[in-house]
């Protein structure tokens, strides 16, 4: 930890680089660049040991039991929610819903809120960017309740149409659900401009914040939504964990999505009634070490700053976009304005499959994701089936982004 503050001054991404036991290994016999932060991100060693030593060393069932290692394991759960509140601004850790990932958080939202509160005709909007975990959930609801889904689309710069914004608004509006940062474009949604919108129609806001919550501060109170998610796999926490953050008087409101042990207060054969929160939508033994870890993951994350990430992201993107503008054969999706962005690019080359650009790079042991990034219908408005895309985090470095473009170069010439 010593190591790691040190380095916050200058913010040396190879010092922190040290943090993190994979960069010790090799792919195919060169050391790690790893570009695929919006896939999942690498994890520390604090995050690995606190994991290791939960098991180790407090290994029991919470909520269950009045023994040493249930109570220790009730607590380290308990606090690792309050973490995630602080670390989002929530007023309540009772706020904070632990999940699988992003993509369970908003089917539980979809069947624990809009299966039992939206009715024919009533409208959720969406954006033309989301990712298919914030689309297909509502096509679900669309085909059980009838409701319809409203999609606000983008400018050929990359932007949302915001000026359409208000004639898609209407009394009709019960959810706006929108990504925070794009994981094809990276573009960071104003998503404040857009909850004030959608509260002038009386609608609830959902935020995806999968790729924005590990990389830019986030305070729910300040943006003013009612319900944000993400996955802590991408903030350096373990998988198989998420969380949900949803306004107190809302997730109280709400009906369980899962029924069964430890989500209950009373049960009878007749009928039963509900825990209290964050508890009655955690049915079952849920994830405890990977909730603990997350809560790692938040305390490495704010002994960086999440500021300090940022401005990281922000000059490696900068730098990466400019040395790519140097070839014309490298096409960049997105990018086209000054608006704020995550460090996340996807491109293609001329006359060269995506995949094939990800394979090459992976022999010279750079990690990078191509494919249609589960947008599919942000792909098609783009006119583009696949890209390759670099993303990046607190441990790249420039140098790494040099041998990406160094390598992309000798892709294009071996395929000319
Ligand atoms: N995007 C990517 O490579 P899960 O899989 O549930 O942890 O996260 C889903 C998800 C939701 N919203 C956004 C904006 C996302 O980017 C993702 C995951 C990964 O881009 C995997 S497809």
């Amino acid at each position: 930890m010593e190591k790691l503050i040190k380095s916050i001054g200058s913010f040396d991404p190879h010092l922190i680089k040290n943090d993190f036991p994979i960069f010790r290994r090799k792919v195919n016999g060169k050391p790690l660049i790893y570009l695929d932060n919006a896939a999942t991100t690498q994890k520390p060693e604090s995050v690995i040991n606190c994991i290791d030593n939960y098991y180790r060393n407090h290994n029991s069932n919470i909520h269950r039991g009045v023994h040493t290692l249930s109570y220790e394991s009730t607590v380290m759960y308990e606090e690792a929610h309050k973490k995630v509140a602080d670390f989002i601004g929530a007023k309540d850790w009772k706020e904070i819903i632990f999940t699988r990932n992003a993509t369970e958080s908003i089917n539980l939202l979809a069947y624990g809120w809009g299966l039992h509160r939206l009715n024919e005709g009533d409208e959720v909007l969406i954006t033309i960017m989301e990712h298919h975990s914030n689309i297909v959930p509502w096509q679900m609801l669309r085909d059980l309740k009838g409701i319809n889904i409203k999609v606000l689309g983008i400018d050929e710069k990359g932007n949302l149409k915001l000026d359409e914004l208000p004639g898609l608004l209407s009394e009709k509006t019960k959810l706006v659900s929108v990504i925070h940062a794009s994981n094809v474009l990276g573009t960071v949604n104003p998503i404040k401009h857009i909850t004030q919108e959608a509260k002038k129609v009386g609608a609830l806001v959902l935020i995806d914040a999968a790729q924005s919550a590990p990389h830019l501060p986030i305070n729910v109170v300040d943006i003013g939504c009612d319900f944000l998610v993400a996955s802590g796999h991408k903030m350096m926490g373990p998988t198989g964990i998420g969380f949900i953050y949803g306004r107190q008087e809302l997730l109280e409101d709400m009906e369980p999505f899962m029924y069964g042990g430890d989500m209950i207060e009373k049960v009878t054969l007749a009928e039963s009634t509900w825990n209290e929160l964050p508890w009655k939508f955690e049915a079952g033994t849920p994830n405890i070490a990977g909730g603990i870890g997350l809560g790692a993951a938040v305390d490495y994350l704010e002994n960086i700053g999440l500021q300090n990430i940022y401005d990281h992201e922000e000059e490696l993107l900068t730098y990466a976009l400019e040395k790519m503008s140097e070839f014309d054969w490298i096409n960049v999706y997105g990018h086209k304005s000054d608006s704020e962005s995550v460090g996340v690019i996807s491109f293609n080359v001329d006359g060269v499959h995506p995949h094939d650009v990800a394979g090459m790079l992976d022999e010279q042991g750079i990690a990078v994701r191509s494919g249609h990034h589960c947008a599919q219908p942000l792909m098609h408005d783009l006119s583009m089936d696949y890209t390759a895309r670099v993303s990046f985090y607190l441990y790249n470095s420039k140098e790494e982004i040099d041998l990406c473009i160094e390598t992309l170069k000798k892709v294009k010439k071996l395929f000319e």
